[in-house]
């Protein structure tokens, strides 16, 4: 059973409990303990991306025993520089096919000159070897000495062609033949002839005389080709 004065105590408890709380809706208790802090939550959810932030400062130089560059872009091509000295004069070359070809034919004509047997004619020049051989013979003489057989292409041409002839005392060959097709007389680059001075009831030969002789008074006549005749050149 309980005691008196544990009655007491009881009723000092209830009235420290109730007995403020007279007359009012609330009544104030005294305040409670804290209770136990919560356990954390779960991470949130990433935020959005912020603004760009300045760029960083240069990084360090690299090792001083890195490899260099690659070579850079060729500039632009600079003034021309002055001119050089004057190089050593070298020694004198062989002469060519041509030189000696010219050397050959100077000296063939100085050789002329002093028999009389070279006849300037406006830009031509006629000349002879004074040797007696076939139109092949005479044809291939001249090509040696750079020129051409003898071919008057007017008068004055066949006048001096036929001084050459008069001083030899002998017909030559001219550069015309007889086309074989045709029948025609034509220069031997195939042009036909527009000049010519056929003697007397010339030519004749019915295509049997291809080529043409000037007698020594200066007239042509179509003459086989084998005959030995006095070989002159034009340059
Ligand atoms: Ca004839």
């Amino acid at each position: 059973g309980w005691s008196l004065s544990q009655l007491f105590h009881v009723a000092i408890l209830v009235s420290i409990l109730y007995v403020p709380c007279l007359g009012q809706d609330k009544c104030m208790g005294a305040p409670g303990i804290p209770g136990i802090p919560g356990t954390a939550g779960l991470p949130g959810r990433d935020g959005r991306d912020g603004v760009k932030g300045d760029p960083g400062s240069p990084g360090p130089m690299g090792p001083p025993n890195g490899q260099p560059g690659a070579p850079g872009r060729e500039g632009p091509r600079g003034p021309q520089g002055p001119r050089g000295e004057p190089g050593l004069k070298g020694e004198r070359g062989e002469p060519g096919p041509e030189g000696k070809k010219e050397f050959f034919f100077l000296l063939f004509l100085s050789v002329l000159a002093l028999k009389g047997l070279v006849y300037k004619v406006g830009h031509k020049i006629f000349a002879t070897d004074t040797k007696l051989v076939d139109f092949e013979t005479s044809l291939k003489t001249c090509q040696n000495v750079g020129g051409y057989i003898a071919t008057p292409l007017n008068k004055e041409e066949n006048d001096a062609v036929q001084g050459i002839a008069m001083e030899g005392n002998q017909y030559t060959y001219l550069g015309i033949m007889q086309n074989s097709s045709t029948g025609t007389f034509e220069y031997l680059d195939g042009t036909t002839v527009n000049y010519t001075n056929w003697s007397r009831n010339e030519p004749n030969g019915n295509g049997k005389e291809n080529c043409v002789e000037m007698y020594t008074n200066g007239k042509w006549n179509d003459k086989r080709c084998n005959e030995n005749r006095l070989t002159i050149c034009e340059f």
